[in-house]
């Protein structure tokens, strides 16, 4: 008699994470209120289920602690000490919906670190179910609406030549990053050169204080859709004495690390819109979670972006698909990052501005390029459960 486990069908099992740190030149730097990045340090999971079965992931956390307190190298840290062990050699649901809460418990922060392995799962789950990460994790668009976001530049001229650009390009959104002295007169030369009909924004990665109130009245002139993250991530009950001066609605961000402060922005009227990064709240399970609460009380969402590589876009893409998701978020196509991206067939966006959800593909709906990917390694990690090899 065999001995059967009737959860067979319901469990992944990952007997081996491979991490990876490859260096990927942007075309251009991007700078933001808080610094610059040239070249991206990306953190790669592989993950490997004992039925041989192989999806990718990505860690968001970059470079520097400069958005959030987590780097590439503390989620490095992270990920091999405290978390991957709470999956290698175990069984994991199949959808992971309860994994979160596995890896979050006794582990406080982190989150970048718990995402990439959560979703590393969820990708997993998709291929060994051969669906579509999208369809698993309950996406429905066939395409979803995309925006870019367009660096800190060195004058207001360069700034409308890059906006005008991604106008003509079919960008459905344009969101300029601001910081004080590069804001009101930069967003009012860039509103004044596109049609009055463009969704513009700014996001300024909380680079004022509420003492800056009066001063960031002034953008309510330019009919932007939001305003991201003007104030201190911890800041939400300024955010709410800010959102109650301004007419612009203000979205949150960096604020956004988790349920709570999810529900205590909606309790407090910090803002009327959410930018949700999977990687920035610990995964998939409470993204969808943040994205159902903000649907029940009218709130539209966004899906945020952290200058992924093809991998990390895949699980945007999806995550972008689900109803709630109802502005373009910033999921722009491979060849605004790279020259070449890791993945076949890279991200691409129609004349319209519009990405097409990979729906019939199994997994995360790309491959990744293996070979490129061993020439752009500069660190590599294999992970095991104890007693696998
Ligand atoms: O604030 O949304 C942000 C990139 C790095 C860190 C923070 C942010 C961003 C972006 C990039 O705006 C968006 C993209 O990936 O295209
Ligand atoms: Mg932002």
């Amino acid at each position: 008699m065999f001995f059967h486990d009737h959860d067979d069908d319901a469990m992944i099992r990952i007997d081996r994470i491979t991490l990876r740190e490859i260096r990927l030149r942007l075309k251009e730097p991007f700078r933001i209120s808080s610094g610059v990045v040239e070249e991206r340090r990306i953190l790669l999971l592989e993950l490997r289920d004992t039925s041989g079965v192989v999806e990718w992931a990505e860690c968001v956390a970059g470079e520097q602690p400069n958005y959030s307190p987590e780097t590439i190298d503390t989620a490095w840290l992270a990920i091999r000490e405290w978390l991957a062990p709470r999956i290698l050699g175990k069984g994991v649901g199949a959808p992971p919906d309860g994994l979160f809460e596995i890896l979050d418990r006794h582990v406080s922060g982190h989150n970048m670190a718990k995402a990439a392995l959560e979703m590393g799962c969820w990708g997993v789950a998709a291929r060994l179910r051969q669906t579509s990460l999208s369809k698993l994790i309950g996406g429905e668009r066939e395409r979803v609406p995309t925006g870019i976001s367009i660096g800190i530049q060195k004058d207001p001229e360069t700034l409308v030549a890059r906006a005008k650009q991604a106008h003509k390009d079919g960008y459905r959104k344009i969101k300029l990053k601001i910081q004080p002295g590069a804001d009101v007169e930069y967003v009012k030369a860039v509103r004044e050169a596109l049609p009055g009909d463009t969704g513009l924004m700014a996001d300024a990665n909380s680079a004022y204080s509420i003492r800056d109130a009066d001063h960031l009245k002034q953008l309510d002139a330019f009919g932007l859709l939001m305003v991201e993250q003007p104030l201190h991530r911890d800041d939400l009950v300024r955010h709410a004495a800010l959102q109650r001066m301004l007419k612009t609605p203000i979205c949150l961000d960096e604020s956004i690390t988790d349920m709570t402060r999810c529900e205590d922005m909606l309790a407090l009227g910090s803002g009327r819109i959410v930018n949700i990064k999977a990687g920035r709240v610990g995964g998939i399970s409470v993204a969808r979670r943040i994205h159902d609460a903000c649907a029940a009380q009218g709130v539209p969402v966004w899906c945020g972006g952290m200058l992924e590589s093809g991998v990390g876009r895949a699980y945007n893409v999806a995550l972008a698909s689900l109803p709630n998701f109802s502005l373009p978020g910033d999921l722009s196509p491979s060849a605004r990052y790279w020259e070449r991206d890791i993945v076949a067939p890279e991200w691409t966006m129609d004349a319209d501005g519009m990405v097409t959800v990979p729906h019939a593909e199994p997994g995360i709906g790309v491959q990744v390029d293996r070979d490129r990917v061993e020439n752009l390694t500069v660190r590599r990690e294999d992970l095991r459960a104890p007693g696998y090899v």
